[in-house]
């Protein structure tokens, strides 16, 4: 059976010590809980840090550990105390936590750590290469580990590798900023698989891959030279069974089974009838907008002084990086807020605000969900935010108002909640006074809404739902693997060729003979070129023609003095060698004036594109346009030509970054097929690279063995993936 294997930061238990005794503790949070069902039920590794310093730990202590996570089916990864400050501390926390989550002023840029950062995410890679075997896959997660999916990629090309990105991935405006940006993206594109908790965080990615490499994406695929990589959203889900499971437990409990602060609670309710509690927990993160709440809390208790002496805010803020600097200056400002508001409505009988800074047992956590009237969660910027789905799954009964930021991955998922701007103090404030007079049937058919959906895509969906595109993924690239002429491929195609007494040979221009250049005049055939060309016209058997879309004058001009057939504008215009241009097709350009103005306003409106005219044709061109603004244009122009010209006899071709309109029934197919006239060819080969050469494909005779540049779904026989390799290939012939 093909093996699943997990790279993450941390392995999923914890060390314990009571005296000489150490054994692991098993982690109960959600990557832990989603990911043992993969890694135990595809019999992996998981691969990860123990969390130990290795430079500190007596030798057979850490051998004692290693012994024990070996059992567990864990490999653990040593890193010294340096190490983990640089690489976690350093890089992934003052620098990319900060960034990814809009805090560009507290992102620092240093450069030995992004040094350490490397070093560390090839420790991790080092060690699932030695236990990854071909055929496997391996799941890597999030932001402390975004180097290895391309570390393990070059080394175990055979491994299928997914990435999964647990904390917002930022928009290019942002992402630009990071002055390793580059080898950020590269590193994550070494998966064929990434995930991210929502298609707004895809969509950022798929832009800082278009602007900073160029590659095309054509849905949710990226091309990259050799390979097919697939994005998506996958928002990650709870344990919803065990939630309830919880929940109920806590319910039945007697009173004198139940915990302290279970009896607390209670007694506050007792006290009086109309009492409401509201909950807020996160970690003590800038991220998580503590200040902004606790200011919201003191506005509603200023604005709704009804609610006064009846309300209480419980907030548990769990320590977290408190080492750092923001995060102290975060510590000191809350826990000032929460003084200023006690002092200023908090009376002998009456605290508004329960502060608890530490981290609670769990059982408490439920007892919290179960009690509180109102969840408050409003972070700034999360990633997802799974307390917002626990609260929701622990009200069993369906009462209780979750409001929520909309800034929260979570959010797309849970529109029936009270979705509130974090920053907007007023709004918020209005909201806790909606949710606290909100009637209970409403409360339950919010509520219930979002269990259902929370109960239906828990945490072993969510990760079987990542392992299902894994392995279509895998399936994608090796259809694309199928078509690629490899080494004995090419072989066979040169010996049938050799083997052929009379030949055709179709050749697209540009992408396919030559790069693309942003201005395409400057495409000229270089020497290498000339030379393949004139090599290949010098065979007697051979017929070679180039077949292009650029005009007659640009063609005759750069291919002067060669033996070579011209084919232009798609097929209007013919030139044998030794010949006139005559006119494939007739056509006449009565539409042109109908077209050029609507061509020209997006010109107007997208800066960087420009219009060509050719004999037979408009082309609007946009390759030196903004990428993203450049194909929404493109789309917009495509159904506006569509809208206007529906009664003439046009066809509007999407080439590669150019929209072109021409009169119908001319094509690259049309035209090679009344080219080859019949005439006994025993091998004729096509190259081209876009959609215009997809007629080729598809009209010439089942045994032409036809060539897409490119990984785009084609029409072809095989694939090659560049300029290059198609200069490759015709150097042989
Ligand atoms: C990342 C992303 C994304 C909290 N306090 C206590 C406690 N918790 C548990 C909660 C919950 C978990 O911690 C927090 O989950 P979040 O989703 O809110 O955030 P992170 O784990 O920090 O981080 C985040 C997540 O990854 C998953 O992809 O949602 O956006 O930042 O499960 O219950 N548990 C106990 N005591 C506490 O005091 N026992």
């Amino acid at each position: 059976m093909q093996k699943i294997h997990i790279v993450s930061n941390r392995l999923p238990f914890s060390i314990k010590e009571e005296g000489e005794k150490v054994s692991l503790e098993a982690s109960v949070g959600g990557l832990a809980t989603g990911m043992k069902s993969i890694y135990k039920d595809y019999g992996g590794t998981w691969i990860g840090w123990n969390g130990l310093d290795s430079d500190a730990v007596a030798p057979e202590k850490g051998k004692e550990v290693d012994t024990l996570f070996k059992n567990e089916k864990c490999a653990s990864v040593q890193l010294n105390a340096e190490e983990i400050n640089l690489f976690y501390e350093g890089f992934s926390n003052r620098t990319i936590w900060p960034l990814f989550h809009y805090f560009t002023q507290f992102a620092d840029f240093n450069n030995a750590n992004w040094e350490a950062y490397k070093a560390v995410n090839q420790k991790f890679a080092d060690a699932a290469i030695e236990t990854l075997e071909d055929g496997d896959s391996v799941w890597v997660h999030d932001y402390q580990l975004l180097l290895v999916p391309e570390m393990i990629k070059s080394k175990k090309p055979n491994v299928t590798v997914g990435f999964f990105l647990h904390i917002p991935f930022p928009s290019y405006e942002v992402f630009r900023i990071l002055p390793w940006r580059k080898e950020i993206i590269q590193g994550m594109l070494g998966a064929d698989l990434i995930g991210f908790h929502t298609y707004d965080y895809e969509r950022h990615f798929f832009s800082c891959v278009r602007r900073l490499f160029g590659y095309e994406i054509s849905f949710n695929q990226i091309y990259v030279e050799e390979r097919i990589i697939l994005a998506d959203s996958f928002p990650m889900g709870i344990d919803y069974d065990k939630f309830i499971k919880c929940s109920q437990n806590v319910g039945m409990k007697s009173i004198t089974e139940k915990s302290e602060l279970h009896k607390e609670l209670d007694k506050y309710f007792l006290a009086s009838p109309d009492r409401k509690l509201i909950l807020s927990i996160d970690r003590l993160d800038y991220t998580k907008g503590i200040p902004n709440r606790l200011k919201a809390f003191g506005r509603f208790l200023e604005k709704y002084p009804e609610f006064r002496q009846k309300v209480t805010l419980i907030m548990l803020a769990v320590p977290s990086r408190d080492q750092v600097d923001h995060y102290q200056l975060l510590k000191k400002e809350v826990d000032e807020l929460v003084g200023q508001i006690n002092g200023a409505y908090g009376s002998i009988n009456y605290t508004p605000i329960w502060y608890f800074y530490r981290a609670l047992p769990f059982k408490n956590l439920i007892e919290l969900y179960t009690s509180c009237d109102v969840a408050l969660i409003t972070p700034v910027r999360d990633g997802m935010n799974l307390v917002a789905k626990e609260y929701v799954a622990s009200r069993l009964n369906n009462t209780g108002v979750l409001i929520l930021s909309e800034m929260a991955g979570v959010a797309k998922e849970m529109g029936e909640a009270l979705i509130i701007n974090p920053v907007d103090e007023e709004e918020m404030a209005d909201s806790i006074n909606q949710a606290l007079t909100m009637p209970i049937e409403e409360q339950k058919s919010r509520i219930s809404f979002m269990r259902e959906r929370i109960q239906r895509y828990d945490v072993f969906k969510w990760a079987d739902e990542f392992v299902k595109s894994l392995k279509k993924a895998e399936d994608i690239q090796s259809v694309f693997l199928a078509k690629r002429i490899t080494k004995s491929l090419a072989e066979k195609l040169v010996t049938k060729y050799k083997g052929s007494k009379k030949r055709a040979i179709f050749l697209d221009y540009d992408g396919t003979l030559a790069h693309f250049k942003k201005n395409p005049q400057d495409a000229m055939p270089d020497d290498e070129l000339h030379s393949i060309i004139k090599n290949l016209t010098d065979n007697e058997a051979n017929t070679v023609t180039i077949i292009s879309g650029r005009d007659r004058y640009t063609l005759e001009k750069w291919f002067a003095g060669h033996k070579v057939n011209l084919i232009c504008e798609h097929g209007v215009w013919m030139r044998k060698v030794s010949g006139d241009w005559e006119m494939l097709t007739a056509v006449n350009n009565n539409w042109m004036p109908n077209v050029r103005p609507i061509m020209e306003n997006f010109v107007d409106r997208t800066p960087g594109s420009f219009i060509e005219e050719k004999n037979y044709s408009l082309v609007w061109h946009f390759r030196k346009s903004e990428p993203e603004q450049g194909e929404l244009r493109a789309n917009e122009l495509k159904d506006e030509l569509n809208t206007h010209l529906s009664n003439h006899n046009l066809e509007i071709m999407e080439g590669n970054k150019v929209i072109e309109v021409k009169s119908g029934g001319i094509n690259k197919g049309v035209a090679a097929l009344k080219f080859l006239n019949n005439e006994p060819y025993d091998y004729i080969i096509a190259l081209g690279d876009d959609w215009t050469d997809e007629f080729m494909f598809r009209e010439l005779p089942e045994e032409a063995v036809t060539i897409k540049v490119g990984m785009t779904h084609t029409k072809a026989a095989y694939k090659l993936e560049s300029v290059d390799a198609v200069r490759g290939l015709l150097k042989k012939m």
